[in-house]
Formats: C-alpha cells, sequence, structure tokens
C-alpha cells in the first residue's frame, strides 16, 4: 500500500496483525506481505544488510511460488501447509534430500526470524535513550536465530549489526511519529506478533517440525 519512500513501520506491523484468522489460523499471504514490507525497511537501512535481505527475499519468494502454483490452495494457511505437506510426503525430515525447499522448513527460517524481531523490538520499546541498537540486535540474535547458524553466519551478521544506525535514526526510519509514539505502537504490536509466532510454534511443536533440516 505504500511505496518505498512512504515507508511506515505500523503498517508493516499492521500486516502480521490481519495473519491470524478467527480461529488462530495464520495466513501466509499477509505472512509474506509483512515480511515483504520488513526487508523494504531493512534494504532502506543500507547495502550491509543485503545478504541478510537477500536470504529473506528467496525465502519468501518460494512461498509465493508455492501459493500461485497449481496447489496454491494448500498454503492458504501455515496450518494447511502443515497438513498438506505432511499428509503428501512433501518434507525432508531428517536430513535434506528430494525437498530441499519444502514450504515447511522455508516457513520455520522465517518464524525463527520472526522470533528474533519480536526480541529486538521488545528491546527497542523498553531502551533509554541512549541505548545501541547493536547490542540490543545482538543480544535478541543471540538470543534466537544464532542458535541455528553456523560461525561465519554468526560472524558476518555481528559485523552488520554494527553498521545499525542509533536508536534516534532508526525511530525516525520507521515513520511513526516521535518516540513516544514508537513505543506506544510497538506496545500495540508487539502482543499481535508474539501470538503469530506462538501459533506457529505450537503447530510446528506438536507436529514435531522445529528442527527441520
Ligand atoms: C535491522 C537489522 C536486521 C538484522 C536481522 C537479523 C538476522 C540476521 C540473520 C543473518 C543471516 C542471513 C544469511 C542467511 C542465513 C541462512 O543460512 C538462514 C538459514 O536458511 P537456510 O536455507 O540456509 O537453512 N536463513 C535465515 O535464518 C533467515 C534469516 C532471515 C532474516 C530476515 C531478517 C529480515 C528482517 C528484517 C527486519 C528489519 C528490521 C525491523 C526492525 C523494524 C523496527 C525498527
Amino acid at each position: 500500500s505504500t511505496d518505498d519512500q512512504e515507508f511506515c513501520l505500523r503498517e508493516v506491523l499492521d500486516v502480521f496483525k490481519s495473519c491470524l484468522t478467527e480461529n488462530k489460523e495464520v495466513v501466509i499471504d499477509n505472512y509474506v506481505a509483512g515480511w515483504r514490507g520488513l526487508v523494504r525497511f531493512m534494504n532502506s537501512l543500507g547495502s550491509v544488510f543485503s545478504f541478510i535481505s537477500k536470504d529473506a527475499v528467496s525465502k519468501i519468494q518460494v512461498m509465493v511460488n508455492y501459493r500461485n502454483g497449481k496447489n496454491g490452495e494448500q498454503y492458504a494457511t501455515i496450518q494447511s501447509m502443515v497438513t498438506y505437506e505432511l499428509e503428501s510426503e512433501l518434507v525432508d525430515l531428517a536430513k535434506r534430500g528430494s525437498f530441499p525447499e519444502s514450504g515447511c522448513r522455508t516457513l520455520l527460517r522465517l518464524h525463527r526470524a520472526l522470533r528474533w524481531l519480536q526480541l529486538f523490538l521488545e528491546r527497542l520499546r523498553t531502551s533509554a535513550a541512549d541505548s545501541k541498537t547493536s547490542v540490543m540486535c545482538a543480544d535478541a540474535y543471540n538470543e534466537s536465530l544464532a542458535q541455528h547458524h553456523p560461525w561465519i553466519v554468526r560472524k558476518a551478521a555481528g559485523v552488520a549489526f554494527c553498521a545499525l544506525p542509533g536508536r534516534a535514526t532508526f525511530f525516525e526510519v520507521m515513520n511513526v511519529g516521535p518516540p513516544e509514539q514508537v513505543v506506544a505502537m510497538l506496545g500495540d504490536a508487539l502482543p499481535l506478533i508474539s501470538e503469530v509466532y506462538q501459533v506457529t510454534e505450537d503447530l510446528y511443536a506438536k507436529h514435531n517440525l522445529l528442527n527441520l533440516p
């Protein structure tokens, strides 16, 4: 709904809000749209982050391709995707093999990154004016995604974090208004992001999919 200049983080986070249906299914189109918005935000921070956004973009594209494919209806929600791919045996469960880009494993990578986002935004929300974004980002990363990344990726991520702009610039780029408003917006958005995260986490746990290769 917005072009590149008109980035507003509130709108992006609202997309995540709209992911959950009444019976708590996660709508993949909205989930993917939320990630698109985040990637746009990340790209506006500079080219140091492009190795991160490239990977996110390629995973987004995998999901979009499933949606547009002949079994697109099966990929309407994360729940329907899990049921479909498991019943049709389209997932490499123990080691990578015939289905290196299953919807289940691809979405799991984004899901883990959503945990990072949740932790990072929570730190930003409660941070003091002089807090360092690089430290908040690294702490959130170490608590989440880092556990799934090899050493070389962790190293590169650490370098990228040092290039993050300070808290004030960050808040400005969000385009939400003065810091008080950013904090309030994050307070509204975070519980919904957490809910999307938790619903997905519970689903994956129930089907034993949290460690897909
Ligand atoms: C703003 C700073 C962004 C920092 C993002 C932290 C994540 C660092 C991740 C670095 C690794 C990326 C390189 C590729 C890794 C893949 O190997 C890995 C696994 O996939 P696979 O196929 O090899 O098994 N991929 C992933 O783990 C997916 C990583 C996706 C990261 C997507 C991050 C996009 C985030 C954007 C949010 C922008 C900031 C929002 C903040 C808004 C509020 C101020």
